[in-house]
C-alpha cells in the first residue's frame, strides 16, 4: 500500500492526541501537530521525497527525529512509537478527545476512573448519570457529553470541502489521464461549493464505460469497491470518503452534470418546470417525446426550459429558479473582485511569517491592501500582543508602508470579546488602530440571551468595525455559538459595522444563510483569509465559494472596495 501524506499526518495527529492524554510536554505535542499540518499541506508526496533521498529536515517543523519517523512510515506503513503508545492506552480513547468539552484531562479522568474506553462506553456512562459525580464534571457537562456523543454516533461523517478537494482532484486527474476518458468533472455538493460534503460525485465522459469504471476501482487509494457496472461505480477511499462515479457519452454531458450537481430539490423543481412545458428531463438530456432537444451542455438544458444558466452555488431551490425566470439572478462575487484582505496574523502572534512576507504574498495575489490583525490582549498572554507590542507593531507598519509598493498595510488587531462583552484591549490603544476586529474565542456555551447580549455589547464599542467569524463554529469540531444572528446582523447595520466571512476551511463563518440575511439588511460582508501563513491567502477561494452560496455580489462585499472607499466606510463606524 503506498503511503500518502494524509496517512502520515493522521499518524502524527494520533501521536499528539495520545501524548496529550498522557499529559506529555506541551512543546512535544505541538511539534507533532505542526508536523502533521506541514506534511498534510505539502504539495509533494513525502514518499517521493524519501525515494529521491531528499533531506526532509529542510521542511518547516520537521527535525531529525520526525524525519526518521516519516522515513519509517513511508517504508513500512507503520510507526513503532505510535504502536507503543497504543499499547499503553486503549485505541478508542483518542475518540474521546474529539468530543467538544472533553480535553485531555477530562478524557484521562473518564478513562482512569470510569474505565471508559469507547464512545459506546461514554454514552452508557452519561445515560446512567455516572459522569456527573467525577471531580471537575457536573450535571451540565454530563448533558453536553451526552448530546455530543449522540450527535457523533448517529450522524454520518461529512468531510470539509477543502479536505475532500485533495482526494477528489487527485482521483479526477487520475481518471482524466486515461486516453479513454474525454472529460471528468466533480459534481454534487462539492460543485455547489458546500462547506462540507457527504460524498464525492464524479462524472466522466467516455464511450467505453466499463473500462473507465474498472480503472476507477483499481485506483490505489480505493479501500473497497462498493458497486461497479458499465455506467456507474461506487467506492470508499482509504481516508473514508465515498466516491460515486457516473460515465456518460458526450451528448449527455450537460444533462448528467446538471443531474449530478443537484441539489435534489433544485433538480426536482427544474423537472417540474420542464413537465409544465411538455418536456422530460433526465440524466441523458431534455426530451420532447423521443426527440432530444438538449443534453450536451447545461446552458442548453436550462435554455430548453426557458431559463438562463444558474450557477451551481445557487442550486438549492431557495428562490434561484424564480429569480432566473424573472431575469434577476445575482451576479455573484468572484475572487478577482477582492482588492484587499482585512484579517491575517504574523509571527508576532500565532502566525508563521513576518509582516513583509505576508505583505509580499498578498500583493502577489493581486491584493492592494492587507490589514495586519494579530491577536492582542491586555495581558499579552497566549500568543497575543500586549498593548505596548501593539503600539510598536504600528510603528513598524508605518516604516514598512513607506518602503512597500503595490500594497498598503493597515494597522489592526483581533481582540477578544470577553464574557461580559467588553473588548480585551485599552480604549487608548483601540482608538489608534485602523481596524479593530472583535472575536469570540471563549465561553462558547453561554445561553442564547447572554451570548447574544455579549456580542451586541461588543458591537456597541466605538472602536470595533468588524465581527470576526461570527458563529465561532469549527466544522466537524465545534457547534456554532447560540445567538440571535438576525438581531446581531441588524445591530451591526445600525452601528455601521461589518460581518466577516472567515475563509479558513474549518470555519467558513459567516455561513451561507447568514450571508443572505446580511445582504438583505444591507450589511457588508468582509471575505477574509484569516491567514496564519503566506500560503493561507489561498483560503480566500473557499470564502468566495461560500459568499456565492450566500448570493453575495461584488457590492455586498466590503473588501471589493478601493482603499480610499474602505477608509471612508471604516471611519463611519467610529
Ligand atoms: P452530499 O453528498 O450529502 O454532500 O450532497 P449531494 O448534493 O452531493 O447529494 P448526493 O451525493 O446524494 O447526490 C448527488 C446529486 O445527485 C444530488 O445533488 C442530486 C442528484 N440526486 C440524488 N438523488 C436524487 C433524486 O432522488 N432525485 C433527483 N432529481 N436527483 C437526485
Ligand atoms: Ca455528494
Ligand atoms: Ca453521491
Amino acid at each position: 500500500m503506498p503511503v500518502h501524506n494524509a496517512d502520515i499526518a493522521a499518524i502524527f495527529e494520533e501521536i499528539a492526541d495520545l501524548l496529550e492524554i498522557e499529559a506529555a510536554n506541551p512543546f512535544r505535542i505541538r511539534a507533532y501537530r505542526n508536523a502533521a499540518r506541514v506534511v498534510a499541506e505539502q504539495g509533494r508526496e513525502m514518499r517521493g521525497l524519501v525515494e529521491k533521498g531528499e533531506d526532509l529536515t529542510r521542511l518547516p517543523a520537521i527535525g531529525h527525529d520526525l524525519a526518521l519517523k516519516i522515513t519509517e512510515i513511508v517504508a513500512t506503513g507503520r510507526c513503532g512509537f505510535l504502536d507503543r503508545l497504543r499499547q499503553e492506552l486503549p485505541p478508542a480513547v483518542t475518540e474521546l478527545l474529539h468530543i467538544p468539552g472533553l480535553g485531555p484531562k477530562r478524557a484521562r479522568a473518564l478513562f482512569q476512573e470510569l474505565h471508559v474506553q469507547t464512545l459506546a462506553d461514554l454514552l452508557e456512562a452519561a445515560r446512567q448519570g455516572r459522569i456527573r459525580h467525577l471531580h471537575g464534571f457536573g450535571e451540565i457537562t454530563e448533558q453536553h457529553i451526552l448530546h455530543a456523543v449522540e450527535a457523533r454516533t448517529t450522524k454520518k461523517k461529512r468531510f470539509r470541502a477543502a479536505v475532500a478537494r485533495q482526494y477528489a482532484e487527485a482521483l479526477a486527474a487520475y481518471l482524466a489521464a486515461s486516453p479513454l476518458v474525454a472529460r471528468v468533472e466533480i459534481a454534487g455538493s462539492f460543485r455547489r461549493r458546500k462547506e462540507t460534503v457527504g460524498d464525492i460525485d464524479l462524472l466522466a465522459v467516455a464511450t467505453h464505460g466499463a473500462a473507465v469504471t474498472a480503472r476507477f476501482t483499481a485506483y490505489d487509494e480505493v479501500a473497497e469497491a462498493l458497486s461497479t457496472g458499465d455506467t456507474r461505480a461506487s467506492a470508499r477511499l482509504r481516508c473514508g470518503l465515498q466516491v460515486d462515479l457516473r460515465v456518460v457519452p458526450t451528448e449527455s454531458f450537460g444533462a448528467a452534470l446538471h443531474y449530478l450537481t443537484g441539489s435534489k430539490a433544485h433538480n426536482i423543481a427544474v423537472r417540474r418546470l420542464a413537465q409544465e412545458q411538455g418536456l422530460k428531463i433526465n440524466e441523458y438530456g431534455a426530451f420532447r417525446g423521443k426527440q432530444r432537444v438538449a443534453g450536451e451542455t447545461e446552458e442548453a438544458l436550462y435554455a430548453a426550459v426557458g431559463l438562463p444558466y444558474i450557477p451551481p452555488e445557487l442550486r438549492e431551490d431557495q428562490g434561484e429558479i424564480e429569480a432566473a425566470r424573472a431575469g434577476r439572478l445575482p451576479r455573484l462575487v468572484e475572487r478577482a473582485d477582492l482588492r484587499g484582505d482585512l484579517h491575517c496574523h504574523t509571527r508576532a502572534s500565532d502566525g508563521r511569517h513576518g509582516l513583509r512576507e505576508m505583505a509580499e504574498a498578498a500583493r502577489q495575489l493581486g491584493l492592494s491592501y492587507l490589514a495586519i490583525t494579530d491577536h492582542a490582549s491586555r495581558s499579552g498572554v497566549l500568543h497575543s500582543l500586549d498593548p505596548g507590542a501593539v503600539l510598536r507593531q504600528m510603528d513598524e507598519i508605518d516604516r514598512l508602508n513607506a518602503e512597500l509598493t503595490g500594497i498598503v498595510l493597515l494597522k489592526g488587531a483581533e481582540v477578544e470579546i470577553l464574557e461580559d462583552g467588553s473588548l480585551d484591549l485599552p480604549d487608548t490603544v483601540l482608538e489608534r488602530l485602523d481596524i479593530v476586529i472583535g472575536a469570540v474565542h471563549s465561553h462558547f456555551t453561554l445561553p442564547r440571551a447572554k451570548q447574544t447580549a455579549r456580542v451586541l455589547k461588543a458591537l456597541d464599542h466605538p472602536s470595533i468595525s468588524l465581527l470576526a467569524h461570527p458563529s465561532a463554529r469549527l466544522l466537524g469540531e465545534r457547534e456554532p455559538i447560540d445567538v440571535d444572528m438576525a438581531r446581531i446582523i441588524r445591530h451591526a447595520g445600525e452601528r455601521g459595522c461589518f460581518l466577516e466571512l472567515d475563509s479558513q476551511p474549518a470555519r467558513l463563518d459567516l455561513d451561507d444563510r447568514h450571508c443572505r440575511m446580511a445582504k438583505a439588511e444591507g450589511v457588508l460582508v468582509s471575505v477574509d483569509s484569516d491567514a496564519h501563513s503566506r500560503e493561507d491567502f489561498a483560503n480566500l477561494g473557499h470564502g468566495i465559494g461560500q459568499a456565492r452560496r450566500g448570493w453575495l455580489e461584488k457590492d455586498d462585499v466590503l473588501n471589493t472596495r478601493s482603499l480610499v472607499e474602505l477608509r471612508k466606510l471604516l471611519a463611519k463606524t467610529r
